[in-house]
């Protein structure tokens, strides 16, 4: 583990922590790809995706069920709490994740940007309505269409304002903090590279390597909680 003495984080002005499933792993949710990865266990193309979606929303509509009754039991950890903290204690931090769990909005963070959307919320294809799903699962639309859950599947375009809101966020950022993600998917994962291009500080909070490892100025091999906890707690 690289040492990671706290930054100053008064050397900088706007803050971008970019998220994955690492950091919500703390909080028992699985993540994607690795040992007991979600996708080793559900076929994406057959739980998650539009096609899935067509040929049978109930079913598509029982895994994501599961995932929001387990996500439900789940709770922020340190990770989420600490980001939500910084945030709260000074002006422009944001918060661009991949993640679809909700964690960040439950420890307080309010500026989140959901790159892929949010399970807690149901999308009507028709009229494109959305639906907060906190504790009804309502899954019909009231125009009698089946609503889909308002994630961003594979193959789905991301939402033009939210994708824009993030290269906004990454562009005018001078220390960007990735936590906990393999740096897989895109659009998403590109999303460093353009902060490394605008000059931004880069440090990389992840048990392993990833591909874009070498972007990263500093890279901190570990949980997200307590190397986040290592790197903004001062002293
Ligand atoms: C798009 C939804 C335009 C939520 C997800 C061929 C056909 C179609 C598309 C493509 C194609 N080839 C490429 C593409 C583009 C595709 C893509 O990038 N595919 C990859 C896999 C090659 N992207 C898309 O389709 C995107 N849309 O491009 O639209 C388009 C349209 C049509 C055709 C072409 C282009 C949409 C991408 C969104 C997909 N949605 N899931 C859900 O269902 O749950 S993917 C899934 O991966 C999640 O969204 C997640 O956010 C994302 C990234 O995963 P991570 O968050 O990084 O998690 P992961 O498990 O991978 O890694 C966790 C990391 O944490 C690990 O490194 C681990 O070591 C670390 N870790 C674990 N524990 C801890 C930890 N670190 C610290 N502490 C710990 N305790």
């Amino acid at each position: 583990m690289l040492s990671s003495e706290p930054l100053n984080l008064d050397d900088f002005n706007r803050i971008v922590f970019f998220t994955g499933a690492g950091l919500s792993a703390e909080s028992g949710i699985p993540t994607y790809r690795g040992a007991g990865g979600i996708w080793d266990q559900y076929d994406y193309r057959e739980y998650a995706c539009e096609a899935a979606f067509e040929a049978d929303p109930e079913k598509v509509w029982e895994f994501h069920l599961k995932r929001r009754s387990f996500v439900r039991g789940c709770a922020p950890n340190q990770g989420h709490q600490l980001i939500a903290d910084l945030a709260g204690s000074r002006p422009g931090v944001t918060v661009i994740t991949q993640n679809i769990d909700g964690l960040h909005q439950r420890a307080g963070s309010a500026q989140v940007i959901e790159l892929h959307g949010g399970l807690f919320r149901s999308r009507c294809p028709r009229d494109g309505k959305t639906i907060a799903a906190e504790v009804h699962d309502q899954l019909r639309c009231d125009c009698g269409t089946w609503l889909r859950p308002d994630i961003v599947w594979f193959g789905d375009s991301l939402d033009r304002a939210v994708i824009m809101a993030a290269m906004d966020a990454v562009e005018s950022c001078d220390l960007l903090i990735a936590v906990g993600t393999s740096a897989m998917v895109y659009p998403a994962a590109g999303l460093p590279i353009s902060a490394r291009e605008r000059g931004a500080y880069l440090v990389e909070i992840n048990l392993e390597d990833t591909p874009l490892s070498g972007l990263y100025h500093r890279q901190l091999r570990g949980s997200a909680s307590a190397m986040l906890a290592e790197l903004l707690t001062a002293g």
